[in-house]
C-alpha cells in the first residue's frame, strides 16, 4: 500500500558540457523539475523531461512545474494507492501534460520498488537484458567537419548506432558526407518535424543512404501524413513525437506509419504507458526503442529501467552521463563501456543514489507540495 506524506518539487539548472541542437533550436543549459515523493522517510525520485521551451511539445520546465504543484502531486496526498499503476489515473482529468504527469508517476514507482526493497527494472517486468545497447543522438552542428569529428569521437567510444539530427538545409548533403566517410554505421535521422508532405520527393532521396529508420520527419500530430510518407519511402520511419498515448502506437501501426517506435516515459505519461506501449509494439512484430531528452541522472535511471524491457531491442538514445554533464546529480554516473553498452544496475529502486552534494549546488527553487 501506497500512501505519500510528502512531495518535494525542485529545479535545478544545469549547463551542458556541449550545445545540442535540433530543427527546433539550441540548447545549452538545461532547466530539470524533479520531483521527490517520501513515504515513511522513504525517498521516490522522478524526472520531469519537459525542455525549457514548448517546442518539441507543449510542455516546458515551468508549464510543468505549475501542473506538477497545482493539479498531480495535490492528488497524491491523503489517500492510498494499491500500487504505482494508478497513478496515472489521478491526473487522467488533466489534457496533455504527459511529461509533468509521467515525473510524478515514474517517483512512485521507484518508491513502490524501495518499499518493496526490489529494482525498479523488476517492478515494471523488465531485466529481460542486462547490458543495454546504446546509440548516441548528435545535434545539429557548425559545420559538416565539426559532425564527422563528433561521429568519429562517439564511435571510438563504442556506441552502436549514430542518429543525425537533420533539418532541411542539413540533410542530404550531410547524409552523403557521413556516409561516405562511414560507409557501414548503423545510421539513423531525426528530423522533429520540420518536413511537411511538399517535401516527399525530397525526402525520397534518403533512401539512398541505407540508413535502419528516419524518426518524426513529418508534424508532430499527425499519423495519417507518416502512413502516406512511407507508402513512398523505402527507409522504414520511426515515429517519435506523434506517439502520446497507447492509442496512438495502435493506430500508427495499423495505418503503417510506424515501422518503428521510439518509447520516451515523459511523452507517453509513465511507465503505465510506455509498457503498454510497448506491449502493443511487440505483438505488433514492431520493434522499439528508448529515446532520451536530454535527462539528468535520475531520469536517465529511469530510462535504462525501461529499456531492459523485453521488446527493446534496438539501441536508444541513453548514453553515458559525462556527454551531457560535467558532474550528473547521480552516483555513480551512468556509463559506457567500450561496446556501447549500459550494465543494467542491480540496486534497489533506479539502482543509483542521489548526489545530494551535487543536487544542493544546481537546485535553485525548492518546495513542499500541500495537499
Ligand atoms: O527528438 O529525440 C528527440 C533531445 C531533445 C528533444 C528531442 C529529442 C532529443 C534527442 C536527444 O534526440 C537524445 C538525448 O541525447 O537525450
Ligand atoms: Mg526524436
Amino acid at each position: 500500500m501506497i500512501h505519500i506524506d510528502e512531495i518535494r518539487i525542485r529545479l535545478l539548472r544545469m549547463p551542458l558540457v556541449r550545445f545540442f541542437e535540433t530543427s527546433f533550436g539550441r540548447t545549452t543549459e538545461r532547466r530539470v523539475l524533479l520531483v521527490e515523493v517520501v513515504q515513511d522517510g522513504i525517498s521516490g525520485w522522478g524526472e520531469v523531461t519537459a525542455g525549457e521551451h514548448p517546442f518539441f511539445n507543449e510542455e516546458w520546465t515551468l508549464s510543468a512545474y505549475e501542473i506538477v504543484r497545482e493539479y498531480v502531486a495535490p492528488k497524491l496526498l491523503n489517500r492510498k494507492l494499491e500500487n504505482a499503476a494508478e497513478v496515472g489515473k489521478l491526473s487522467a482529468g488533466i489534457r496533455g501534460h504527459n511529461m509533468a504527469r509521467a515525473g510524478v508517476e515514474c517517483a512512485v514507482w521507484d518508491l513502490e520498488a524501495r518499499l518493496r526493497n526490489e529494482p525498479l527494472f523488476k517492478r515494471i517486468g523488465g531485466g529481460a537484458r542486462a547490458a543495454i545497447p546504446c546509440g548516441v543522438s548528435i545535434g545539429i552542428q557548425d559545420t559538416v567537419d565539426d559532425l564527422l569529428e563528433r561521429i568519429e569521437t562517439e564511435l571510438s567510444a563504442g556506441y552502436q548506432r549514430i542518429k543525425l539530427k537533420i533539418k532541411p538545409g542539413w540533410d542530404i548533403d550531410v547524409l552523403r558526407a557521413v556516409r561516405q566517410r562511414f560507409p557501414e554505421i548503423q545510421l539513423t535521422a531525426d528530423a522533429n518535424s520540420a518536413y511537411t508532405l511538399k517535401d516527399l520527393e525530397h525526402l525520397k532521396r534518403i533512401d539512398e543512404f541505407g540508413l535502419n529508420y528516419v524518426e518524426q520527419p513529418l508534424s508532430h500530430d499527425d499519423i495519417i501524413d507518416h502512413a502516406t510518407l512511407q507508402r513512398s519511402l523505402a527507409t522504414p520511419i520511426c515515429l517519435d513525437e506523434c506517439i502520446r498515448a497507447p492509442r496512438h502506437a495502435e493506430q500508427a501501426i495499423e495505418l503503417g506509419a510506424a515501422r518503428v517506435i521510439n518509447i520516451k516515459l515523459g511523452r507517453v505519461g509513465g511507465f503505465a504507458n510506455a509498457i503498454r506501449i510497448h506491449d502493443i509494439a511487440q505483438a505488433a512484430g514492431v520493434p522499439v526503442w528508448c529515446g532520451g531528452m536530454l535527462e539528468a541522472g535520475i531520469g536517465r535511471a529511469h530510462n535504462i529501467a525501461m529499456a531492459s524491457l523485453p521488446n527493446f531491442v534496438l539501441p536508444g538514445d541513453v548514453s553515458a552521463s559525462k556527454r551531457y554533464w560535467a558532474r550528473d546529480i547521480i552516483q555513480p554516473e551512468v556509463t559506457v563501456d567500450a561496446r556501447g553498452n549500459i550494465a543494467l544496475p542491480q540496486g534497489v529502486g533506479f539502482g543509483f543514489e542521489v548526489d545530494q552534494d551535487r543536487l544542493r549546488e544546481v537546485t535553485y527553487v525548492q518546495e513542499t507540495v500541500e495537499a
